[in-house]
């Protein structure tokens, strides 16, 4: 079955700060690439907390926005996009649930993470945040389209 890569969907993941901080780049990187995803932008950045702000506007109402903004911005943050079939729900899933104490074992959290303000990853929940978040963080001349050699065996 022959998929081409501008029909393939996108989403914003990021490795925040604690993650980073524990060395756990690869590891995160390893699990969506090892799944058959395509990582498409990659980058190293530390975001001003008024860019965090921006990142979680949709929780501006919540007593831990403050927290959360200042802490996405406390240290390098690695933002990707990945590209891939049902990439958007089924990264989700590599993730785990929000609070790592009701993620399962098996998922991002479940295994790497203890309590829900150091989760450690970040994922776009659904097809408007990706397009939105990978908008915000990255120009459209810092992704890459191109077709891995591995497509066909995984389409
Ligand atoms: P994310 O966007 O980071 O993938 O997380 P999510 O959709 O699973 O969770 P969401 O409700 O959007 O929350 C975003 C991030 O806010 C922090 N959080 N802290 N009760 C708390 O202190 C609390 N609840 C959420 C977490 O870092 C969560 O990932």
């Amino acid at each position: 079955q022959e998929v081409h890569a501008a029909e393939l969907e996108r989403t914003f993941i990021a490795v925040k700060p604690d993650g980073v901080q524990r060395g756990l780049i690869s590891e995160i990187i390893s699990r969506f690439e090892r799944k058959g995803y395509k990582l498409v932008g990659i980058k190293v950045v530390v975001p001003s907390k008024e860019f965090a702000g921006k990142h979680y506007h949709a929780l501006k109402e919540k007593p831990f926005f403050n927290g959360l903004s200042e802490f996405l911005s406390s240290g390098p943050v690695v933002a990707m996009v990945w590209e891939g079939e049902g990439v958007i729900t089924y990264g989700r899933k590599l993730i785990g649930a929000t609070d790592p104490q009701k993620s399962e074992p098996g998922t991002i959290r479940g295994d790497l993470a203890v309590v829900v303000g150091r989760n450690i990853i970040h994922g776009s929940d659904g097809p408007e945040t990706a397009k939105d978040e990978i908008n915000l963080w990255f120009k459209p001349e810092e992704l890459v389209s191109f077709t891995s050699n591995a497509e066909k065996w995984i389409y």
